[in-house]
């Protein structure tokens, strides 16, 4: 089988280390790896499949060695700055930040929904946000049975979106400690707040699940909206998501295309007390789906409940599933 050089961006992060997890759990064809960082990580030793790896510096030279693609999650400055240094060396970068996900010459890909978007890339791919991957998985198959006219997203997401420094802060503020990360303590508390505002009383994470839905669903005129709350739950998102659709359904029919969809999992027997959770779908690459019901307010419309890791099927484990895709 043919290798492909991979190079990790941001190697010591959270997403660093679980992409690393995942392509090793992948068995990817994995020939060179090569682990980059800020210099404050360089030098550090990492094992990965049974082998001892160095951190090293990143800098413009790193992706002048033969590189076939790199995993970037190191932030948006850190993309911004690097990955077309990267692609104009002729490696295929899959970006987990923000950065180049709107730019109409990048794709924006969930696998099991649009992976045909993949075709015609110019070297950068972008990773979507967590919340939007986790909400597509499901709605695809919707989607394209039912038209969905109108989605409401309402999040309830956890500590580790925000990496290592959320997870701190929970535990930092359980211990009556002030926070350092997140403005106000998120131990015992909900905060209405992901990412920065915008001057129109949204804040941008809200933003990237409407943009992020549209373009993935080929769908720009999809009335879309969102309400992004981080909880004190350290890994998982969960998402009350209301749909509403062009045509009639029938609840079974909606039970049976999520059954059957790939990458998703069905879990709605609430008399068993069985619906997703976050603590159930931390380590899964499944997104998890419950909680069925049609919203009588409305016609044509329905409730979802959705949760997923957010660090692995929002973050790592998309990227690695672009990436396997790609060779595929
Ligand atoms: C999730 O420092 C940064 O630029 C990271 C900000 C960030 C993002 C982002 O905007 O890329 C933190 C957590 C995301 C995301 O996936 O959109």
């Amino acid at each position: 089988m043919k290798k492909y050089n991979v190079a990790v961006v941001g190697a010591t992060g959270m997403v660093g280390q679980t992409m690393l997890k995942v392509l090793e759990e992948r068995q990817f064809p994995v020939g060179r790896l090569v682990l980059l960082a800020s210099a404050r990580s360089a030098g550090k030793k990492v094992d990965w499949n049974g082998q001892t790896h160095t951190i090293e510096e990143l800098t413009p030279a790193s992706f002048a060695q033969g590189i076939d693609i790199a995993l970037f999650s190191a932030g948006g400055s850190i993309s911004r700055e690097y990955a077309p240094i990267a692609a104009a060396a002729g490696c295929v970068v899959i970006d987990n930040s923000s950065a180049f996900r709107m730019d109409p010459g990048v794709p924006l890909v969930v696998p099991e929904v649009n992976p045909g978007d993949l075709a015609g890339h110019k070297n950068i791919i972008a990773n979507p946000n967590c919340s939007t991957i986790q909400a597509m998985v499901a709605l695809a198959p919707l989607h394209a049975a039912y038209g969905i006219r109108r989605a409401v997203f309402t999040t309830y997401q956890s500590v580790s979106g925000a990496g290592n420094n959320g997870v701190e802060d929970l535990a930092r503020t359980a211990k009556g400690e002030a926070p350092q990360h997140f403005p106000v303590p998120i131990a015992g508390n909900c905060l209405p707040h992901i990412d920065s505002f915008t001057d129109d009383g949204y804040t941008l994470e809200e933003m990237k699940m409407v943009n992020e839905t549209r373009k993935i669903l080929h769908a720009p005129g999809m009335a879309v909206t969102a309400t992004t709350v981080r909880v004190p739950v350290a890994i998982g998102h969960s998402e009350a998501i209301n749909l509403t659709f062009d045509k009639p359904f029938q609840l079974e029919d909606v039970r049976r295309l999520l059954a059957n969809a790939p990458g998703l999992v069905l879990q709605d027997d609430p008399a068993h007390s069985e619906y997703p959770t976050p603590l159930a779908a931390a380590g899964k690459d499944d997104v998890f789906v419950g909680r069925i019901r049609r919203d009588d307010s409305c016609e044509n419309s329905l409730h979802l409940w959705v949760v997923a890791d957010n660090v692995r099927k929002g973050a790592a484990t998309n990227a690695v599933q672009i990436a396997q895709t790609l060779i595929s």
